[in-house]
């Protein structure tokens, strides 16, 4: 079973300047071969389809719960996406077109038409394919795969990050290329430690130095790219039997860390325009929504943490925003 928070593994800058053409290509992490849905996806059913988990339990409890982590990454992703997304300028009657900036430039269409959202589609607009699963059974050639997969998932980000200067996909190609730089290292050490190949020579693949990547320093600097998070409050107790060791590039120890990233609470980002279609008005959802509440017994206000959005905002002003949502 999985356990939800509602809440994002890290922070992203509010919604700037819409870039749906940086947004198409965003998309390829999200659901192309390497992307978020792929890693979490191959290590769900990896994990799904393991047998013989409790002999085999460190390995077992490696992929289960990095699956976990994914599940929260795949979240990001989408909340980048609809980041870019968010243009308060495509907004007016339906008889002046107020999407028609949006039709001539090389966007995938599906984000305006279908729902100003994230899609489960890579760059070109293809859904994600379950053929990109690898679950073969065999612990080895799994294994193997899942460094591959991170691997790539890394080259994609770097060219991602080469191609999108847009704040919000930045700082999630920052945090992904740390992340992945984990569990890259998780896959080789659990490689390593079951068959006794030197899998520190091959580091780093790609050679990605993220040191380098200003959106990846505050990550390092905080330790996290050495450290694998627990994502459950009693189980996978095993991980650190194989997640250990020195970092193959850094020489530091990792390390298993007892939790969950405490994370950020979303950015309530404004209701997507939709001046073809006539539909309630967001302020009468709101009222609806009131009423159910305290016809349910539930307080006046929602419940629920989010960071508003501030259209058009700086970048720089998150911060502020973030320190007088969160006490
Ligand atoms: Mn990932």
């Amino acid at each position: 079973m999985i356990l939800r928070i509602d809440r994002l593994a890290t922070q992203l800058p509010p919604p700037s300047e819409p870039d749906p053409e940086g947004a198409k290509v965003v998309q390829e992490i999200m659901g192309g071969r390497f992307g978020e849905m792929s890693t979490l996806m191959n290590y769900m059913f990896q994990s799904f389809n393991f047998r013989g988990r409790q002999s085999a339990r460190p390995f077992y409890d490696l992929v289960a719960n990095i699956a976990a982590e994914e599940w929260g990454h795949v979240e990001l992703v989408a909340a980048t996406i609809n980041t870019m997304l968010t243009d308060p300028g495509a907004e007016g009657p339906p008889e002046s077109a107020p999407l028609e900036h949006l039709k001539d430039k090389p966007t995938n269409p599906h984000h305006f038409i279908a729902g100003f959202g994230a899609l489960p589609q890579n760059s070109q607009g293809r859904p994600w394919n379950g053929d990109y699963v690898h679950a073969t059974g065999n612990l080895i050639q799994d294994l193997t795969f899942n460094y591959l997969l991170e691997s790539g998932a890394r080259r994609e980000k770097l060219r991602c990050y080469e191609a999108c200067d847009h704040p919000a996909a930045r700082a999630l190609f920052g945090y992904l290329l740390v992340r992945g730089g984990v569990h890259q290292v998780a896959y080789a050490r659990a490689i390593e430690n079951l068959t006794g190949a030197d899998l520190s020579k091959l580091f780093p693949s790609p050679r990605i130095d993220t040191e380098r990547i200003p959106e990846c320093r505050p990550h390092i600097e905080a330790g996290t790219h050495r450290k694998l998070y627990r994502f459950s409050p009693s189980d996978y107790l095993e991980l650190a039997a194989v997640f250990n060791g020195p970092h193959p590039e850094t020489g530091e120890e990792l390390f298993v860390e007892d939790g969950i990233p405490e994370g950020v609470p979303w950015t309530d980002l404004p209701a997507a325009p939709t001046p073809f279609v006539p539909e309630y008005d967001p302020a009468e959802i709101a009222e609806v929504a009131q009423r159910l509440r305290v016809a349910a017994g539930l307080p006046d206000e929602p419940t629920g943490e989010v960071i508003p959005a501030t259209p058009g905002g700086v970048v720089g002003k998150v911060k502020d925003v973030v320190d007088k949502v969160t006490p």
